[in-house]
């Protein structure tokens, strides 16, 4: 067995892109350390912050989170459902 000391500590890898060119990021993808987009994130309102997040499990996806408010808290929660489920949608925005 041999365990090397060091290397890369940073897991989690982002690509970020600027689709309206304001300079700042409204688009990021996030890579495991093999390579494998697990996660995505979109600024729809273009404040700088997420508010659009879908999971990935390779090809498939297992979760939407969204935040329609644009308060930074994603109050919906979409969940894949399995074979034979019903698509399950949460949330706990007020009403
Ligand atoms: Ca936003
Ligand atoms: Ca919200």
């Amino acid at each position: 067995m041999c365990l090397s000391g060091g290397g890369a500590t940073a897991r989690e890898t982002a690509e970020t892109r600027d689709k309206n060119h304001d300079g700042k990021p409204d688009y990021w993808r996030y890579k495991n350390d093999r390579g494998v987009i697990y996660k995505k994130e979109w600024d729809r309102n273009f404040d700088g912050k997420p508010d659009l997040r879908i999971l990935l499990d390779g090809d498939r996806m297992l979760e939407k989170q969204a935040d329609d408010n644009f308060d930074g808290k994603f109050e919906r929660l979409e969940k894949t459902p399995k074979k034979g489920q019903r698509l399950k949608v949460k949330t706990t925005a007020q009403q």
